[in-house]
């Protein structure tokens, strides 16, 4: 785990523990005992610490949270080596995040190689650095510098960190160990820098002391609703503020309430979800893997323009079909545009845009699909055409090639049916906008392939998505959930409820909006036809009085010119005629009932898709939630949140409500059944 070696009068400790170099117990010891040894040897006159394998420490052992603790605490090591009266150097590749970003800190020098990143992601745990991150890295870098890494948590690159001076020299890429060897021979024998614990240059590092408001008002409504941001400004204010000393003692109490609370838990819970449902289960070790080195796609509107970019921005070819030459043009221009933003933002380089834009073949003939290896189709959601579309590839589109439907609810079987190949056909249901939302469902057919799912989910890591296995059902997971949701939703509103408090609710919550706010956003024509509108609905009268949402200016909002709604008496007066058309009085309906008729039945919904065997693990309905519909972080996605508040709360409530919830609810046995027995969904 822990090695040492002597190259001369430098002490080399090097940690190996695969995957991330997690400063789990051992590696904790390992460290102490090393940095005990160079201080015992006279003939040692320096320390360089690096790591074998992929990463620097990429932070503390995240399985160990929740444990009691054991011995030696990383602050312990971490002092010895501040102390330490013979120079320091950490060495850093791959990422130093979290505590390994703290072991650096703490030592008197960081070289790293140009690849590296540095961060402190604690928040994305819902933490905040425990081991002196968040006083040591402004005394180091100044507060300006220092509070995005601590409040944000997005590591930076090395040229970035050595430019605001948490990384003392860039060294080549591969010659990590002897240029660190080498730095630590030049500084031998000069004064060490004063410890980050002694100094006070941080009181005139604030030249500003509006920044912490300024700062807190910039990020408001990205925070919205989690502890830990809050938190990490307040523990960096302490470095301002106190003393080293009393500023740990503020982090560690700060520490501690977060490691304690809900939200900790429930974000810890998803970095483990959302690495557990890339994995199969009962898939043989040893699966093979399809190459896919030319991607195929069938549609260049939104939809497949936004899943073209995900494979030309990982480097691998794309041939877009669209049926004629006007919307094959657009897209590809409208791809184009979309790369040139990113340019523009500086998120990718103007030599990344045109490699990726080099990879795209566009095209208007079936034929050229043949040597494709994987074949996406994002056409028009209408069965008939999709079985259209899958004789064709199926015909065209060499053997052993996977074939695959953009479909967001249709039967994937169904589809796979019209081929001679069915065992190479799955779903794979992209979120719009589709370069951007990190959400795909891979839809399992009854007879995918194993390799061919295995396909899809390595390939989904290599395109920056996070990729969960559904069973073939109606919406598959995240619509099939959503469903009741919408469902309850609209009836709330003909009991009493206003679309705009349904919102707040969620929103409170912690959705990015509502349902009607959705609705607005998406447009409240899409399926409906002026020809065959019976004014039998809110939505259909909406539409018919051309309140289309946002885009007509109005919707189940009024919209000012800067797209802000807001309450709407047209709108009002249209839901209370369907009221009294009801001959049901309209009833006050509070906050905690909306809550609990959208939220409780989905909990449900997502009970019968485990017990259908649809979902492969709860955590996975979770990551679904979160990453493609914007279940609040900070509750862990609709199970864990289930579990938190207490399955049987939600059984009492769901028995409470039921005969509002109508004839289409029915009660999950095995959401029944867990309440009976305490039982939760995530272990
Ligand atoms: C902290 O440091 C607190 C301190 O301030 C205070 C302490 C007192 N621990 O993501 P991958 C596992 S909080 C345990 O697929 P990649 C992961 O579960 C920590 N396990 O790889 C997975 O296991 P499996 C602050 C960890 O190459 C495997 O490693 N640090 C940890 O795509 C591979 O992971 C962070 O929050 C861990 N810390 O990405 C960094 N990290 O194979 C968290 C990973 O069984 N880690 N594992 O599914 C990351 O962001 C990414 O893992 C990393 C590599 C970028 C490093």
């Amino acid at each position: 785990m822990i090695t040492t070696e002597r190259q001369g009068n430098v002490l080399v400790i090097v940690s190996n523990n695969p995957p991330v170099n997690a400063l789990g117990q051992k590696v904790r010891q390992g460290l102490l005992a090393g940095i005990e040894a160079a201080a015992a040897d006279a003939s040692i006159d320096a320390v360089v610490i690096r790591c074998d394998g992929t990463t620097f420490f990429a932070g503390a052992d995240i399985t160990e949270f929740g444990k009691p603790p054991m011995g030696p605490d990383l602050n312990k090591v971490i002092n010895l080596f501040e102390d330490s009266r013979k120079p320091v150097i950490a060495a850093i590749h791959g990422t130093a995040l979290g505590g390994g970003l703290e072991v650096a800190l703490a030592c008197h020098y960081r070289v790293a190689v140009p690849s590296a990143r540095l961060g402190l992601p604690e928040v994305k745990l819902g933490l905040i650095p425990g081991a002196g991150g968040t006083q040591r890295l402004p005394r180091v870098v100044g507060v300006a510098a220092a509070l995005p890494m601590v409040v944000g948590g997005d590591p930076i690159n090395a040229k970035k960190a050595a430019e605001i001076g948490l990384v003392d020299r860039v060294v080549s890429e591969g010659k990590l160990p002897e240029e660190a060897v080498a730095f630590a021979r030049e500084v031998v024998g000069k004064p060490l820098p004063v410890s980050s614990r002694r100094t006070d240059r941080l009181a005139d590092a604030v030249k500003d002391p509006a920044v912490f408001d300024n700062f807190r008002r910039e990020q408001g409504r990205k925070l919205r609703g989690f502890e830990a941001p809050e938190a990490a400004i307040q523990a960096v204010k302490a470095a301002v503020e106190l003393p080293f000393d009393a500023g740990m003692a503020r982090e560690r109490e700060l520490f501690l309430k977060l490691m304690a609370g809900d939200q900790s838990k429930a974000q810890r819970h998803l970095f483990f979800a959302e690495r557990a449902a890339n994995k199969i289960e009962n898939l043989g070790p040893g699966t093979p893997l399809i190459p896919i080195n030319k991607v195929g796609i069938l549609g260049a509107g939104t939809m497949g323009g936004g899943i073209a970019m995900n494979f030309l921005s990982a480097g691998i070819p794309v041939t877009l079909l669209e049926r004629e030459q006007a919307p094959l043009d657009r897209g590809i221009a409208t791809i184009a545009k979309n790369y040139e933003r990113l340019a523009q933002r500086g998120s990718l380089t103007p030599e990344k845009v045109e490699a990726a834009m080099a990879l795209i073949t566009p095209t208007l003939s079936f034929e050229s699909l043949a040597d494709c290896d994987l074949v996406i189709e994002a056409v028009f959601e209408n069965m008939d055409i999709k079985k259209e579309v899958f004789t064709k590839l199926d015909a065209v589109v060499k053997q052993g090639a996977i074939l695959a439907s953009n479909t967001s609810y249709l039967n994937v079987d169904e589809i796979a049916a019209m081929t001679k190949r069915p065992e190479f056909v799955l779903g794979l249901h992209f979120f719009s906008p589709a370069n951007i939302m990190r959400l795909l469902e891979v839809v399992r057919g009854a007879k995918t392939l194993q390799s061919v799912l295995a396909t899809a989910m390595a390939l989904s890591r290599k395109i920056n998505k996070i990729a969960v296995v559904s069973g073939v059902c109606y919406g598959f997971i995240g619509n099939r959930m959503l469903s009741p949701r919408q469902r309850e939703a609209q009836k709330l509103i003909l009991e009493g409820a206003k679309p705009w408090d349904v919102d707040r609710v969620l929103t409170d919550f912690g959705f990015p909006m509502g349902p009607f706010q959705m609705a607005d956003l998406a447009g409240l024509d899409i399926g409906w036809s002026k020809e065959a509108s019976k004014s039998s609905t809110v939505r259909e009268v909406l539409c018919e009085r051309d309140r289309r949402g946002q885009k007509t200016g109005k919707g189940f909002y009024d919209y000012d010119e800067n797209r802000r709604g807001t309450p709407s008496a047209e709108v009002e007066e249209i839901i209370a005629g369907f009221i009294v058309q009801s001959g049901k009085p309209p009833r006050a309906i509070d906050d905690q009932e909306i809550l609990e008729r959208l939220l409780y039945p989905m909990v449900n919904e997502g009970a019968k898709i485990l017990e259908e065997g649809m979902a492969q693990r709860a955590s996975d309905i979770d990551v679904v939630w979160i990453n493609g519909y914007g279940w609040p972080v900070f509750t862990g996605g609709p199970m864990f949140w289930a579990d938190t508040i207490g399955l049987a709360k939600i059984v009492e409530g769901l028995k409470r409500h039921a005969a509002l919830l109508g004839p289409e609810f029915s009660l999950s046995k095995l959401l029944e059944d867990k309440a009976a027995q305490g039982g939760r969904f995530n272990g």
